[in-house]
C-alpha cells in the first residue's frame, strides 16, 4: 500500500527528496537532480528488462567487460542508459561504471558547481534475466574530492564518505531502496503512472533471522571460518536462500533478516564482489537500516580502495547474524 503524507498526498521519490532538501538550508538541489537521473534511467531499464524476451535482447554478446567477464546484451543497454542520463546532469564531476575500464571525467576543470561522483553497477546479476529471475542496478554517490591528482583518483574514497546509495530491483515489481544518510526508504514503481511511490519509510532490518544466503557449492574453497559457520548453522536450524543476484539476495535479507555472504574462494581470493559498485552501497543501506556489513574482520565502509574495481569479501545483514558469522571467523 502507498504511504501518504500528512495531507493525504502520495509520496513519490521526487516529493521525498525535495522534502529532504529542506533539512539542509544551503541545499542546492544538485543531489536531487542526480538521483532523478537515476530514477529516469532505471525506469527505462525496467521497461527494457520486462520486454527483453520480446525484443530479443536476452543472452550474451561476443564482447567482454573490463574484468574479462562476458557481457550480456542488457548489461550494455543498462550501462549506456545510465551514462546517458547521468552524463548530462549538472552537479556530477565523475561517473564510474563496473562495465567501464576507467572513470569518466565529465568536466576536466575542477568546477565547484560539480560536487559529486556517481558509481554504479548497471545490471547486477544480469545472467538471471535469461531465466526471468531478479536483477538490479546498484548506485553510490560520493562527494567529489577536488584535491585529488590525477582527478580520477577522487573516486578512491572509503564507503563512509558516500552521501547516498541505493538499488533498484527489477523483480515481480520494480523496487527502489535508497538512503541519503537519513534512514532507508522504499519505493515501488507504479507502471500505470510511471512514478516511484513510497511504500515504506525508515525501513529497519530484523535484528536476527535464522537464514543465510551464500553460494554453498563453493564451500570447500571457503576459508575455514566460513566452513565452521556453515557447519554450525546446519546444526542450529538455519535455512538457506540464494537467488544468485546480489540485489535480490540483499533485498530479501533487508526485509526478512538473515545474513548475505560472499567469502573469498580459491578462484577469487579477495572475494568476487566489487567494493565500490556493490559492497559499499549495500553496506550503507544495511547499516542505515540497523544492520552490519563486514569484509573479513573489517567494517566494509572503512576500507580504503586502491583501485576503482577492487573486490572484497562480504558479510552483511541482521546485526546478530553478522556477529555470529564474525565469531566463527575470528
Ligand atoms: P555481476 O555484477 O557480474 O552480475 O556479478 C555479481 C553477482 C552478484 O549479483 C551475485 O551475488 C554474485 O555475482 C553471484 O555469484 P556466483 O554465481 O558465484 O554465486
Ligand atoms: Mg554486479
Amino acid at each position: 500500500m502507498y504511504l501518504e503524507d500528512p495531507n493525504g498526498g502520495l509520496v513519490s521519490v521526487q516529493t521525498y527528496l525535495l522534502d529532504e532538501e529542506k533539512r539542509f538550508p544551503g541545499a542546492t538541489g544538485r543531489l536531487t537532480w542526480i538521483l532523478s537521473a537515476i530514477t529516469l534511467a532505471t525506469k527505462y531499464i525496467s521497461a527494457r528488462c520486462r520486454r527483453a524476451r520480446l525484443e530479443d535482447i536476452l543472452g550474451s554478446l561476443d564482447s567482454e567487460n573490463v574484468q574479462g567477464e562476458v557481457q550480456q546484451k542488457l548489461d550494455v543497454i543498462a550501462n549506456e542508459t545510465l551514462l546517458r542520463c547521468l552524463g548530462s546532469r549538472a552537479g556530477l564531476a565523475i561517473v564510474a561504471s563496473e562495465e567501464n575500464e576507467e572513470p569518466i571525467i565529465l568536466r576536466t576543470s575542477n568546477d565547484p558547481e560539480r560536487p559529486y561522483i556517481a558509481l554504479f553497477d548497471p545490471l547486477d546479476g544480469s545472467s538471471n534475466i535469461d531465466v526471468c529471475g531478479g536483477v538490479g542496478t546498484i548506485f553510490s554517490i560520493l562527494a567529489h574530492d577536488r584535491r585529488a591528482k590525477p582527478m580520477e583518483k577522487a573516486v578512491l574514497q572509503p564507503g563512509i564518505r558516500q552521501v547516498a546509495a541505493g538499488y533498484v530491483l527489477y523483480g515481480p515489481s520494480t523496487i527502489l531502496v535508497m538512503t541519503t544518510g537519513n534512514g532507508v526508504q522504499m519505493f515501488v514503481l507504479d507502471p500505470s503512472i510511471g512514478s516511484f511511490l513510497m511504500v515504506e519509510k525508515d525501513l529497519k532490518i530484523p535484528k536476527a533471522c535464522k537464514s543465510y544466503s551464500i553460494n554453498e557449492a563453493y564451500v570447500d574453497s571457503f576459508p575455514e571460518g566460513y566452513q565452521n559457520y556453515l557447519a554450525w548453522a546446519h546444526k542450529n536450524g538455519y535455512s538457506s536462500r540464494y537467488a544468485g543476484a546480489m540485489v535480490a539476495d540483499v533485498h530479501r535479507t533487508l526485509i526478512r533478516g538473515g545474513v548475505f555472504l560472499y567469502p573469498p574462494t580459491q578462484s577469487a581470493p579477495k572475494g568476487k564482489l566489487r567494493l565500490m559498485y556493490e559492497a559499499n552501497p549495500m553496506a550503507m543501506l544495511v547499516e542505515q537500516a540497523g544492520g552490519k556489513a563486514y569484509s573479513g574482520s573489517e567494517r566494509t565502509m572503512e576500507l580504503q580502495p586502491g583501485d576503482v574495481h577492487d573486490r572484497v569479501s562480504v558479510v552483511m545483514g541482521s546485526p546478530d547474524e553478522v556477529d555470529l558469522v564474525l565469531k566463527h571467523l575470528s
